[in-house]
C-alpha cells in the first residue's frame, strides 16, 4: 500500500473542489481519488482521475475510498455552506462534524497502518468568527484566529468544532497509550473568507451574494442582493484559495506554529462589488432588497481578518488583490464563460 502519490478530494464537485482538481491534474505524478455525493461534474471528466460516488456518512464510501490505497494528503472539501445549514441544522451538523469525525478516524487509522504521517487538509471559513452586531464588527477591524470565536451558525459552530477536532487529532489522539504511536494526522487548516470563481457560482452559502451579483450580471439577469449595500466581507478569487491550499500543504512541519490559519486578500462592501460589476456590466440591473436574518449572518462575520500568522509561517500572500481580481481574473473569465456557453 503506497501512498507517496494518492490524493483524495472530498466534495469534488464543489467550487474548490473544481479549482483543485484541475490544479492538481497538472502534476502527473499524482493520483487523485476524488468523492462526491453527486455524479462526478461533466467539466471534470476529462481529467484522469478515479471517482468514487457517495455519501461521506456512509461508513462503505469510506471503507471503498481506504480499501487497498493509502493517502500522502487528504483534501476533506465536502461541506454544507452556511445559509443551507441554518435551514437544515441536523443535516449540516451530520455532514459537517459526523462526516468529518469519520474521516479523520480513517485518516489516522491509515497513517499508523502505513507508519507515515497524513496530512489533513480542511478548510474552515470566517464563520468560525461571530461578531455580536454590526458596531463591534466596525470597531473589531482585522481579526485574528483566537478572537471572537463565538460563531453564530450552524456551519460556523461545525466549522470551529472541526478545527478543534483536527487538532486534537493531530497532537492528544490517544495521549494515554503507552508507547504513543509516533504516526497521525498532520492536520492543517485556512479559514477562508467569501471564495468567488469565474468557473463555478456557489450554492448554499451566505457570502454568495458577491458571485451571484457578478454571474447575473454577466449574463444579462437582474439579481435582488440580500445584503445592505455596506454589508462588507472579506473575499478571495479562486485561483489564490487553491494556492492557499497547496502552499499549506507545502510548508515544512516544523515552520507552522498553528494549525489553523486566516487568509486573506482583500475586502469589499456589497455596494462596491455592485459598483465593480457595473464597470464591467454597465446596463447590470441589481436592487437591495436586505434580508434580516441573512444581513445578521454577514454582521458577525469580520470585514476583514488578520493573516500575519500565514505570511510569517508559510509566505502566504494573495496574488490577487481587488484590482487584479477583478480586471484580470473576473471579469475576463466571467465574460469569456458566458460568451462561451451562448456561442
Ligand atoms: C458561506 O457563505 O457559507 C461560505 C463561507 C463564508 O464559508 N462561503
Amino acid at each position: 500500500m503506497t501512498q507517496e502519490n494518492n490524493v483524495l478530494i472530498t466534495g469534488a464537485n464543489g467550487e474548490v473542489g473544481h479549482g483543485l482538481i484541475a490544479h492538481l491534474s497538472r502534476d502527473a505524478q499524482l493520483t487523485i481519488v476524488a468523492t462526491d455525493i453527486q455524479p462526478l461534474d461533466p467539466a471534470l471528466h476529462a481529467i484522469p482521475l478515479t471517482f468514487v460516488q457517495g455519501d461521506i456518512l456512509d461508513p462503505t464510501l469510506l471503507k471503498q475510498l481506504f480499501e487497498g490505497r493509502a493517502y500522502k494528503t487528504i483534501f476533506h472539501l465536502a461541506s454544507i455552506l452556511s445559509t443551507k445549514g441554518e435551514r437544515s441544522p441536523e443535516l449540516a451538523f451530520r455532514v459537517n462534524v459526523d462526516g468529518t469525525f469519520a474521516l479523520l478516524m480513517r485518516a489516522v487509522q491509515q497513517a499508523r497502518e502505513a507508519q507515515r504521517m497524513t496530512k489533513f487538509l480542511y478548510p474552515s471559513s470566517i464563520a468560525a468568527y461571530g461578531l455580536p452586531d454590526a458596531d463591534t464588527k466596525r470597531e473589531a477591524g482585522r481579526v485574528e484566529e483566537d478572537a471572537w470565536c463565538f460563531p453564530a451558525t450552524m456551519y460556523g459552530c461545525n466549522k470551529l468544532a472541526c478545527e478543534s477536532l483536527g487538532t486534537y487529532f493531530a497532537r492528544h489522539y490517544r495521549r494515554l497509550d503507552e508507547p504513543r504511536s509516533s504516526y497521525g494526522l498532520d492536520f492543517r487548516s485556512v479559514r477562508f473568507p467569501g471564495l468567488i470563481s469565474a468557473q463555478t457560482v456557489p450554492t448554499g452559502g451566505t457570502s454568495d451574494y458577491g458571485p451571484e451579483m457578478l454571474h447575473h450580471a454577466a449574463q444579462g439577469l437582474s439579481y435582488d442582493c440580500f445584503v445592505r449595500e455596506d454589508a462588507c466581507l472579506p473575499f478571495m478569487v479562486m485561483p489564490d484559495a487553491i494556492r492557499a491550499l497547496l502552499l499549506l500543504e507545502a510548508a515544512p512541519r516544523e515552520r507552522l506554529a498553528r494549525l489553523v490559519y486566516n487568509v486573506s486578500s482583500f475586502s469589499l462592501s456589497a455596494g462596491e462589488i455592485h459598483r465593480l460589476t457595473l464597470k464591467a456590466f454597465p446596463s447590470a440591473v441589481v436592487r437591495f432588497i436586505p434580508d434580516v436574518n441573512r444581513q445578521g449572518i454577514v454582521d458577525s462575520w469580520p470585514c476583514d481578518v488578520d493573516d500575519t500568522a500565514a505570511r510569517r509561517d508559510w509566505g502566504w500572500h494573495p496574488e490577487y488583490d481587488r484590482r487584479r481580481a477583478f480586471d484580470d481574473y473576473l471579469i475576463p473569465a466571467i465574460r469569456e464563460r458566458y460568451r462561451a456557453s451562448a456561442g
